[in-house]
C-alpha cells in the first residue's frame, strides 16, 4: 500500500469510526467515554468480519468441505479485539488513525473483558486450535457452553486467594451473535418406553423436563485470509420464562424457580483441580452442549445434502476434547437411530467413523466416572444406549480373549456401578490421542493399556502447540519487528522459518537489539508489578517465572521452597554472588482445593518476608500476580528469562505455557515431562536446563515403593531448615503451614518434591551461572526461538489433519 492509499484508508476509517461512536453512544467523539470508544471499535470490526463470515459459510455449504467440530467444555479465548484487527490486516490503519484522533488505543483495548471460559491449558488449547484452523483456511468450529460467569476473579487479600464472581458479560459482549432461530430443545429426566410405530420399534421419551439451548456464535477470523469459522456457545433458557398457571395462582417464587434452575446449566464453569467431582449439574452441562451441538450439526448437514445423511461420517469430524463431551458417542447413536431411523450397525459405524478423542490427563482422580443411578435418572435413553454399547463391546472382547476374564472386566465401560467416560470415549471413536510423545506412551503402556491391545490402530500422538499470532506477533510486537527486519517475514506464515535466526547467533549488533527488546518487555512487566503489587522490581534482574493453575503435581511448592532456601543462603552470606532474581508466580487455585490455596498463601508469605528484608540488597524479589488470565499472560511470556516447568515427571500431559515462554526466548528450567522433552530435543541439551527424576523412576517408586521422604529430610540440613520455617513462625506471626509440612513428611511427599529438591537447587545454580555469561544466555535464548516452529499450533493442526481427520 503506498502512502496516499494508506492516507485514504485512514480517512475512511476515521469517518466510519466517528459515525459509529455517535451511533453507539449518542455522543460526539470528544464527549464519548473510553467504554463507548471500545464498543464502537468492536462494532466496526464486527461489520467487516460478518460480511466475510457469511461468505465463508456459503462456501462451506456449497462445497460441502469436510468440517471439524471441536466439542469442549472450555474455550479460553482471551480478548479478541486486537487479534481481529491484526488478522484483518488493519493494525497500522487502526493504530495510526486512533493516534491521530487523539485516542488511547491501549486504554480502549483494556475495556474488553477477558472471557474466563476455561481453567487453563485444556481450554486455551482449543482457542489456539481454532485460531490455527482459521489461519490455515480449514473449516473447524468450536462447540461449547456460554457460561454466564467465567471461572472467577482472583483477588489476593492478606496474602490469601479470595474469589469474586467474574461477570464478564456485564457490559454486553460485542463479538457474539445470538441466534434464537437456531435454538434446540434438550430433554432431561422422564421415562422411556418402546412402541411399534408403522411396524418399527420406536423409543418414546415422556415426562421429561425440556430446556431450551440457544446458540451464541462468535466469529473466528483467519489471519490475513478470507476464512471466518464459528465458535458456537450454548446458553440454557426456559421454554417460557414463567410458569404462568403458578404465577396466576400467586406462587411467584415457584414460577421463577424453574427459570433459574434451567438457567443454572450455563451459569457457572466448574473449577478444575484435576480431581473429579461428580455433580449432577456438571452432568447436565455435559449432555446439554453435546446434544445441542450434535442436533444442529445433523440438521445443517441434511439441509445442504438433499435432506439425506449419506456421507455424514466422511464429511463430519466430531473431535472431543477430553472426556467431558464423551456422551457424543451415545447421543449421536440416539439421533441416528431414534430420529433418523438407522439400525444399530449402521448408526454405530457412522458414529465411530466421525468421532475422535483427545485425552489431556493421566491423573487417575481426574478421570470422569458417573454413577449409573445418576445417569439413568437424568438421561434414561442415553443410559440405555451406553449399556448396549458396553454389552456389545464386552461380548466381542470375551469372544476374542475368552481366558482373560480379569482384564476383560477392566475394559468394561460400566463397572462398580459407575460409567467410565474415558472407556466410553475410546470405544466410541476411531482415534485416541495423547498430547505429547511421553503422554501418548503412558496412555498406551499404562493408563489405557488394555484398550491399546484391543485397538492398537486407534492410538495416536499429537504434540500440543500454541498460536504464534497471539503469543508472539501480538504480544511481543518489538520482537516481531526485529525478526522481520532481520530474517524477513516468511516466519509469519511458517514458524519453522524462525530457524534463520540461527545465522545471527554470533552477530553482536543483532544481539544488542535482541536484548533491548527483552529489556523493554521486562520494563513493561515491571510497570505492571509496580501498579498492581506496589513493588519495584529491577528489570535487569533474572525474571524467573512460574505461571499456571496451582496444583500439587505442577509443584509450585518446589519453586517456593527453593526461594526460601536461597533466602537462607543470603542471610548466612550476604556477599553471596548471584545474579539478582525476581521470582514471579501467578495462577488460580480451585476454590475447594485447600492445599493449592495454602501454596498461594505460602508464596505470598515468602514474598512479604523477602521483599521487606533490606539486608538482602534486593538480590531476590518475590511476586505473586493476582488473577492470571490470557491478557496477563500476554504481558508475562515476552518478559521471561526463565520458564519454570517443574511438574513431577509423568504427570503433566504436555504443558503449553512451556511453548509460549520458549517462543519468546525464555530458557526452560524443567523436568523431563510432557512436551519439555520435545523442547529439549528441539533445542539440544545446552539450551535447556533439566533436572530430577524421570517418569520411569517416578512410576517405579509408585508401583514398588522404595521412597521415604523422611530419609531425605534426615540427611539434608538445608531441607530441615526450610521445613522448620514452614511451621516455626518465620513466615509471619501465627502463620503455620502444617498441612504442607505434613504432606511432605507424614504423607510421604506424593509428588517427590523433597526427592527432587537437591537436583533442582543444582539446576538453579546452573541457571545462575549461565545467566551471568550474557553472550551465552543470549545465544541460548535466540536458539530457543529459532527452534520453536515445531510448537506452533499450525503444526499440531496439520498433524491432526493428516493423521486423524484424514483431510490431507
Ligand atoms: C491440561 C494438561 C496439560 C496440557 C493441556 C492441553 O492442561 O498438560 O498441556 O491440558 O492439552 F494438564 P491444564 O488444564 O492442566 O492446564
Amino acid at each position: 500500500m503506498n502512502s496516499s492509499e494508506k492516507k485514504k484508508q485512514k480517512e475512511a476509517f476515521k469517518a466510519a469510526y466517528i459515525n459509529k461512536i455517535e451511533e453507539v453512544s449518542g455522543d460526539c467523539l470528544a464527549e464519548s467515554s473510553v467504554l463507548k470508544q471500545y464498543q464502537a471499535l468492536a462494532e466496526l470490526v464486527m461489520d467487516d468480519i460478518t460480511t466475510q463470515w457469511a461468505k465463508s459459510n456459503t462456501k462451506y455449504n456449497k462445497h460441502q468441505n469436510k468440517q471439524v467440530y471441536f466439542f469442549s467444555i472450555e474455550f479460553l479465548i482471551g480478548r479478541l479485539l486486537k487479534s481481529y484487527i491484526n488478522n484483518l490486516g488493519l493494525e497500522d490503519i487502526v493504530t495510526e488513525s486512533l493516534k491521530e484522533l487523539g485516542l488511547d488505543f491501549t486504554a480502549i483495548q483494556e475495556q474488553e473483558s477477558d472471557p474466563g471460559l476455561g481453567n487453563g491449558g485444556l481450554g486455551r488449547l482449543m482457542a489456539c486450535y481454532l485460531d490455527s484452523s482459521a489461519a490455515m483456511d480449514m473449516p473447524a468450529h468450536g462447540n461449547g457452553i456460554r457460561y454466564k460467569y467465567g471461572l472467577f476473579e482472583q483477588r489476593i487479600i492478606n496474602g490469601e486467594q479470595v474469589e469474586v464472581a467474574d461477570n464478564w458479560l456485564r457490559n454486553g459482549y460485542p463479538f457474539e451473535i445470538r441466534k434464537p432461530d437456531k435454538a434446540v430443545i434438550i430433554k432431561f429426566g422422564g421415562t422411556i418406553h418402546s412402541e411399534k410405530i408403522n411396524g418399527n420399534l420406536t423409543f418414546v421419551h415422556e415426562n421429561y423436563e425440556p430446556i431450551l439451548a440457544v446458540p451464541y456464535d462468535i466469529p473466528v477470523k483467519g489471519y490475513h485470509n478470507e476464512t471466518v469459522n464459528s465458535l458456537r456457545l450454548w446458553s440454557a433458557e426456559t421454554l417460557e420464562d414463567f410458569d404462568l398457571p403458578k404465577f396466576n395462582q400467586g406462587q411467584f417464587l415457584d414460577a421463577v424457580r424453574h427459570k433459574s434452575e434451567a438457567e443454572s446449566i450455563s451459569q457457572i464453569l466448574y473449577p478444575n483441580d484435576n480431581g473429579f467431582d461428580g455433580k449432577l449439574l456438571r452432568l447436565k452441562q455435559e449432555y446439554f452442549f453435546v446434544c445441542a451441538g450434535l442436533k444442529r450439526i445433523v440438521r445443517r448437514y441434511k439441509q445442504f445434502n438433499n435432506n439425506s445423511m449419506d456421507g455424514f461420517s466422511q464429511k463430519i469430524c466430531i473431535h472431543i476434547n477430553d472426556t467431558h463431551p464423551a456422551m457424543c458417542g451415545p447421543e449421536l447413536m440416539r439421533i441416528l437411530m431414534d430420529e433418523e431411523g438407522f439400525g444399530w450397525d449402521d448408526a454405530w459405524k457412522m458414529t465411530v467413523e466421525s468421532i475422535s478423542f483427545t485425552n489431556h490427563t493421566v491423573l487417575p482422580e481426574a478421570l470422569e466416572k458417573w454413577p449409573v443411578s445418576m445417569m439413568k435418572s437424568l438421561l434414561p435413553r442415553i443410559y440405555m444406549i451406553i449399556e448396549e454399547i458396553n454389552q456389545r463391546f464386552t461380548q466381542e472382547i470375551y469372544a476374542k480373549y475368552p481366558h482373560d476374564m480379569e482384564r476383560n472386566y477392566g475394559l468394561s465401560i460400566i463397572n462398580n456401578d459407575q460409567i467410565h467416560m474415558a472407556s466410553l470415549a475410546i470405544v466410541a471413536s476411531h482415534s485416541i490421542n495423547g498430547v505429547a510423545e511421553l503422554h501418548s506412551k503412558i496412555l498406551r503402556e499404562e493408563t489405557f493399556k488394555g484398550f491399546y491391545q484391543v485397538f492398537p490402530e486407534r492410538f495416536h500422538s499429537v504434540t500440543n502447540g500454541v498460536t504464534p499470532r497471539r503469543f508472539l506477533m501480538n504480544s511481543n510486537p518489538d520482537l516481531k519487528d526485529l525478526l522481520n527486519e532481520s530474517i524477513g517475514t516468511q516466519w509469519q506464515g511458517n514458524l519453522f522459518e524462525l530457524k534463520r535466526l540461527l545465522n545471527y547467533l554470533n552477530d553482536p549488533i543483532f544481539s544488542d537489539k535482541f536484548n533491548a527488546v527483552k529489556l523493554s518487555n521486562k520494563i513493561r512487566l515491571a510497570e505492571h508489578i509496580k501498579k498492581h503489587n506496589n513493588l519495584i522490581v529491577d528489570p535487569a534482574s533474572v525474571f524467573d517465572i512460574q505461571v499456571k493453575r496451582i496444583h500439587a503435581y505442577k509443584r509450585q511448592l518446589l519453586d517456593a521452597l527453593h526461594v526460601l532456601y536461597l533466602y537462607n543462603q543470603l542471610k548466612e552470606n550476604p556477599h553471596l554472588e548471584i545474579a539478582p532474581r525476581t521470582f514471579i508466580f501467578a495462577g488460580k487455585a480451585a476454590p475447594g482445593y485447600y492445599y493449592a490455596k495454602q501454596i498461594i498463601r505460602l508464596i505470598n508469605a515468602i514474598a512479604k518476608m523477602v521483599n521487606s528484608d533490606k539486608t538482602l540488597n534486593e538480590k531476590i524479589r518475590v511476586v505473586f500476580l493476582e488473577n492470571f488470565n490470557v491478557s496477563l499472560a500476554e504481558i508475562i511470556y515476552p518478559a521471561a528469562n526463565v520458564s519454570e516447568q517443574i511438574s513431577t515427571a509423568g504427570k503433566e500431559a504436555s504443558g503449553t505455557g512451556n511453548m509460549k515462554f520458549m517462543m519468546n526466548g525464555a530458557i526452560t528450567l524443567g523436568t523431563m515431562d510432557g512436551a519439555n522433552i520435545e523442547i529439549a530435543e528441539a533445542v539440544g541439551p545446552t539450551n535447556i536446563v533439566t533436572f530430577g527424576l524421570s517418569s520411569d523412576e517416578v512410576s517405579q517408586y509408585e508401583k514398588y515403593g522404595g521412597y521415604r521422604s523422611i530419609d531425605i529430610y534426615e540427611k539434608d540440613p538445608r531441607i530441615q531448615q526450610v521445613m522448620h520455617q514452614l511451621i516455626d513462625g518465620t513466615l509471619g506471626f501465627g502463620l503455620n503451614f502444617q498441612n504442607i509440612y505434613d504432606s511432605l513428611l507424614l504423607h510421604n511427599d506424593t509428588y517427590f518434591v523433597l526427592k527432587d529438591f537437591n537436583a533442582y537447587v543444582d539446576a538453579q545454580n546452573r541457571v545462575d551461572q549461565l545467566y551471568r555469561n550474557e553472550r551465552t544466555w543470549t545465544k541460548m535464548s535466540m536458539t530457543n526461538i529459532a527452534h520453536s516452529g515445531m510448537f506452533s499450533s499450525d503444526r499440531s493442526i496439520l498433524d491432526y489433519q493428516r493423521e486423524i481427520w484424514k483431510i490431507i
